[in-house]
């Protein structure tokens, strides 16, 4: 029998997927570029001579180096090469239609000179607001801007892990409205800020104040409409996060798919809903490590099969870069960002506005779709021996033809709903798009 839901205050507030404007461009932006930048770049996983393999953004934490001790890079803060409108340009040419800036990590450093904590850019000896220069430089080139705000804040005195006490309490209230003064502040002093990703919000505080996830989701949505929040943010009145206790998708995106992504047979329940996958090029680092050398480094082919995977299941694809102390990018990233590009360049329009095609998974890589189209893109990463491309359709549609640019492929029907794509001729140096064209059967 059907399970009573259960009653929630601070629960799911929509169900299904939002169709408005700005989820819509959300949606069809499918690749973005994340950026992890704060005082842990200069030391960059590197301690009084000692190389922390841990990611480098915790080093504070690994080193267990006190709060007055990190915080004092603030006075060495001075990135010379950083060029906001060099780095916007990057992220254009890769292809990138949004781009998500930490405006604060864990450990409390703010980009943008905040009237709620000395802790921030403008007592750096750099002084620049960052955050408008990245905002300006981005939008200039058509980027979306969204913020990553970590909740979790080493450096505040009134952050907790735990309420225990009636005093833990009291401080926590006062963390929290100073969380949402800054949250307000930002939504209002940089307007095309157009999603917020909430990081951090992991602890039994937060669980314990769930009605603080909803009010931070209600007054940025209030301050600017169309405002879009990841899942991550929220609790519900139960503490249960991302999820609600009725099993309902909270915030407007799920992003609980962090350095990895969905099965593309198992898990094709995330169709049903918007999500995003964030991604490290090493194994987990997201701020500046200067030793690339402790795990294995991404190549450029597997992040883009990353970005067409995710983009084949209806999802985007977050993919993470962390300037340098300097403001410079390693060249590991420029390379990345080049070889994605030039991909990008001629098949953009696969990834861009594309989504769930509907039709069975192949060994030979995925299938996209734009929303409606009669037109589904085959992207080959592994040509088979025999050249033979296997297809099946869903429901009464026959394939018309498979071609890439100007070349037509043979297609052949081999049983109902059942193709060949004689893909025969191609020599493969790169992802191959085969754009196939199809029609009702009847
Ligand atoms: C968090 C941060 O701690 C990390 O520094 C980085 O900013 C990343 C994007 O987010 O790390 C997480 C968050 C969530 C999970 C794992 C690591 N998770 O849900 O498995």
């Amino acid at each position: 029998k059907a399970q009573q839901p259960v009653p929630l205050r601070y629960g799911a507030q929509y169900t299904g997927m939002r169709t408005d404007e700005a989820m819509q461009q959300w949606r069809s932006h499918r690749f973005g570029q994340f950026i992890h930048w704060g005082l842990y770049a200069i030391p960059g996983g590197v301690w009084n001579g000692k190389t922390y393999n841990y990611a480098a953004e915790f080093l504070k934490s690994s080193a267990r180096i006190p709060t007055a001790t990190w915080d004092s890079l603030m006075y060495q803060f001075n990135p010379r090469e950083f060029d906001a409108r060099a780095w916007a340009k990057m992220a254009k040419q890769m292809g990138a239609r949004y781009m998500t800036i930490t405006t604060k990590h864990h450990e409390g450093f703010c980009l943008w000179p905040t009237k709620f904590t000395d802790f921030n850019i403008s007592n750096t000896p750099f002084r620049r607001d960052i955050l408008k220069e990245l905002v300006d430089a981005y939008n200039a080139e058509g980027i979306d801007v969204n913020f990553y705000y970590s909740v979790l804040d080493w450096h505040h005195p009134d952050w907790r892990y735990d309420i225990k006490s009636p005093e833990d309490s009291v401080a926590f209230r006062r963390f929290l409205d100073f969380a949402g003064n800054q949250l307000k502040e930002l939504a209002t002093n940089y307007p095309t800020v157009k999603a917020f990703w909430f990081d951090g919000t992991w602890d039994s505080s937060i669980k314990k104040n769930g009605w603080w996830t909803l009010e931070a989701e209600q007054m940025l949505k209030s301050v600017r409409p169309g405002m879009i929040v990841n899942s991550r943010l929220r609790a519900d009145d139960f503490g249960k996060r991302h999820f609600d206790s009725n099993n309902q998708l909270m915030g407007d995106y799920e992003s609980g798919y962090e350095r990895r992504l969905p099965n593309p047979v198992k898990d094709l329940q995330v169709t049903k809903w918007d999500w995003e996958a964030c991604m490290t090029v090493p194994e987990n680092q997201w701020g500046y490590h200067r030793d690339w050398t402790v795990s294995h480094v991404k190549s450029p082919l597997e992040l883009l099969e990353m970005l067409v995977h995710a983009t084949s299941m209806g999802g985007n694809f977050l993919l993470n870069f962390g300037p340098d102390g300097n403001g410079g990018f390693r060249n590991e990233e420029r390379h990345i960002a080049q070889f994605i590009g030039k991909w990008m360049e001629k098949n953009g329009p696969v990834i861009w506005d594309c989504g769930y095609a509907g039709w069975e998974k192949q060994d030979w890589g995925y299938f996209t779709r734009k929303n409606g189209s009669a037109h589904v893109n085959m992207i080959v990463f592994n040509k088979p021996v025999s050249g033979l491309l296997k297809v099946k359709v869903k429901g009464d549609v026959k394939i018309l033809s498979a071609k890439a640019g100007g070349k037509a492929y043979r297609v052949e029907e081999i049983a109902k709903n059942e193709y060949f794509i004689h893909f025969t001729d191609r020599k493969m140096t790169e992802p191959r798009v085969i754009v196939l064209e199809t029609a009702k059967a009847s």
